[in-house]
């Protein structure tokens, strides 16, 4: 088989390239270890930037996101029983779109459906050979039988857990990478949420988050330790837990009931240099890992994306190689600041084990900072709502 990009991964990164690529006649095949369900069924991201509702719009998958979707204009930031919003749309004339990365995937696997696209699905053993040549391919086992598809170019959109970026030489990656000493206990519950934006709390217990997914599906985290297990929580354990970090005033009006998702989710900042190898560029979570505290994960995913397919396009359309030869670099001056963002926001907000005294009192100095100074909530809302691509 022969096609011209193939894609390694059928997350919301290789679905979104597909789907732009397919529209502008650029043939592609997303390899995809697990099942469409599979997929689906992971909970994570739920804060899309301007950027990415834009990406999605070019891409023509917007409709049900339009429709369904919560436009936030600020965010709640509480630190005990005190609270202040920073105002988004004030600082930066733009807001945010709250609405949950599964229904993203969903979206973009209906819409990959609906133009025939090429998704296999079940793949085992994929491998990525000559990617350091002009004609590079790629094996891969289903069905208990070897295929290879040979291409122009692989787009690694598998992951941190995925084969991509093992495939480009230690010798020419370099990594950086930094491990937080907590976890996130995230559940998904059929309530109503606490509070009609997101409210992100720091507490002397520790950070917890609370978000949602619509009028009665409510998305919390609490900070955890790295040893807990999600079967270390009852839910009643975690919504008494939820109450002592967050203001009084919402902890009253907190709606509990059974969750209906529990998961913990390691914190780690981390990225691989360069981006591109080759014939192979790694996109999103192949490449660069945030903390989810300033919800840039999926939100550096899409401006991968989109500096990948405005290079691949004017590449096949212009013959011009300017847009893939400077993917890497240019890619990697926005995530970076997006590691910052995160690593600060996570530093800002969550208790950390060794803290000192006076420690803690920067960080309630930096929120008492940020509560008070107008060019300080700023920088967070223009963070916040997404840096341009
Ligand atoms: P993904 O990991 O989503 O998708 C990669 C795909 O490649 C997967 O479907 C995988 O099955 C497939 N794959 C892997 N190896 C393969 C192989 N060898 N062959 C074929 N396919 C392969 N971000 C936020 O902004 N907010 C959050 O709250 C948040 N919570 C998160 C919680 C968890 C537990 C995790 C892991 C991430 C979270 N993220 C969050 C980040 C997350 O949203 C990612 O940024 C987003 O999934 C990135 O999308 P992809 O790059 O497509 O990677
Ligand atoms: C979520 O709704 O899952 C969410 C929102 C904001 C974050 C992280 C996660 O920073």
């Amino acid at each position: 088989m022969r096609t011209q990009v193939v894609i390694i991964g059928g997350g919301p990164s290789g679905l979104l390239l597909s789907q732009l690529l397919h529209k502008q006649g650029i043939d592609t095949v997303v390899l995809e270890r697990k099942t469409r369900d599979y997929v689906l069924g992971r909970i994570r991201a739920g804060i899309l930037e301007v950027g990415f509702v834009d990406l999605m719009r070019q891409a023509g998958v917007s409709e049900r996101m339009d429709a369904e979707s919560f436009v936030h204009d600020g965010t709640v930031i509480s630190y005990g029983d005190e609270q202040f919003e920073i105002n988004f749309k004030e600082h930066t004339g733009t807001s945010v779109v709250v609405y949950g990365q599964t229904e993203v995937t969903r979206d973009l696997y209906d819409a990959r459906e609906a133009m025939d696209g090429k998704i296999v699905f079940n793949t085992e053993n994929v491998q990525i050979h000559d990617a350091d040549s002009d004609a590079p391919y790629v094996t891969y086992t289903v069905d208990g039988t070897e295929q290879r598809i040979d291409c122009d170019f692989v787009a690694g959109c598998d992951g941190f857990h995925g084969v991509s970026r093992q495939t480009i030489p230690l010798t020419v990656r370099k990594e950086y990478e930094k491990l937080y000493p907590f976890g996130w206990l995230g559940i998904l519950s059929e309530t109503p949420p606490v509070h009609e934006e997101l409210i992100y709390a720091a507490s002397d217990r520790g950070f917890a988050l609370c978000s949602m997914r619509n009028d009665n599906l409510s998305r919390y985290y609490i900070q955890c330790s790295l040893s807990d297990s999600p079967d270390d929580w009852t839910d009643e354990a975690f919504w008494q837990e939820l109450k002592r970090r967050i203001p009084a005033e919402h902890a009253e009006n907190l709606i509990t009931g059974p969750s209906i998702e529990k998961s913990i989710a390691p914190l780690r900042s981390f990225v691989t240099e360069p981006m591109r190898w080759g014939r192979l560029f790694l996109c999103g979570d192949a490449a660069h890992i945030v903390p989810p505290t300033g919800a840039k994960g999926l939100n550096t995913a899409a401006s991968d994306i989109h500096y990948l397919y405005t290079g691949l396009l004017q590449f096949y359309q212009d013959g011009d190689s300017e847009g893939i030869d400077s993917y890497s670099e240019k890619a990697l001056a926005r995530i970076w600041k997006a590691e910052r963002f995160s690593w600060w926001m996570t530093n800002l907000l969550h208790r950390f084990p060794d803290q000192s005294p006076f420690d803690l009192k920067m960080q309630a100095a930096d929120i008492a900072f940020l509560r008070d100074n107008h060019t300080a909530q700023s920088v967070l809302a223009q963070n916040y709502v997404g840096l341009p691509y």
